[in-house]
């Protein structure tokens, strides 16, 4: 995939700030601190790009990043267990939105720790998905703390877990940038085939 500097487009906190837009949309969702603002640097080649953080819920804005032939929005995290009762309802409410108008998003990634079986915040976000008929695709995150051999028994058993096969899920270091080819070659086919539909 050939790709220019990805550059921030803008950071959304309300529906009426969504972006619509002629390019293939893809989400990257996941739990708080699984590294879905590092995922985004990785693919980009940045460090600075999207912001992250020691600290779980940093990023609580969608913030949407242009990659030339597609935009990265970058969704808050869930699953934080600090994060206040109001602010869970917002963010879940901005999610409704966010999902429920199929103009806001063309594809998902799903990121999950690859060293853990998913959490039940994981499946219900999976589910939810799965039930509203997006397309995704999973990405196992942290590989670089697993040895090679447990990365391929801890990709087996999460697959397992969910129900599906082992081409969907892409073990991923954003450190060592481990899976980052297979994570761009998927994303080519991806926008083909987003490309396809929308014109
Ligand atoms: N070892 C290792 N650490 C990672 C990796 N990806 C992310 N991290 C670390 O995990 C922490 C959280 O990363 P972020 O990218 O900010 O996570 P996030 O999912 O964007 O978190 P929120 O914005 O809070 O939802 C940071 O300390 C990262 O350095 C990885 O592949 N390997
Ligand atoms: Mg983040």
């Amino acid at each position: 995939m050939k790709m220019k500097q990805a550059t921030f487009i803008t950071s959304a906190a309300s529906p009426s700030q969504f972006i619509k837009s002629d390019k293939p949309i893809i989400a990257v969702v996941g739990k708080s601190n699984v590294g879905k603002s590092s995922f985004i640097n990785a693919i980009a080649g940045q460090n600075k790009l999207a912001r992250t953080s020691d600290s779980p819920g940093r990023t609580r804005l969608i913030n949407y990043f242009d990659f030339g032939t597609f935009i990265l929005a970058d969704l808050p995290g869930y699953g934080y267990a600090k994060v206040s009762k109001a602010e869970k309802e917002k963010w879940g409410k901005t999610m409704d939105a966010f999902f429920a108008d199929k103009s806001n998003v063309d594809f998902v990634i799903s990121l999950l720790d690859l060293r853990h079986e998913p959490t039940k915040d994981d499946v219900v976000m999976i589910n939810y998905l799965h039930i509203q008929a997006f397309s995704y695709f999973f990405v196992g995150t942290k590989a670089d703390k697993l040895s090679r051999m447990n990365v391929g028994v801890r990709k087996r058993e999460i697959c397992k877990f969910l129900k599906v096969t082992e081409d969907k899920l892409i073990a991923f270091s954003s450190v060592t940038k481990s899976g980052k080819d297979e994570v761009r070659a998927k994303l080519d086919e991806i926008i083909a085939a987003v490309n396809e539909i929308k014109r």
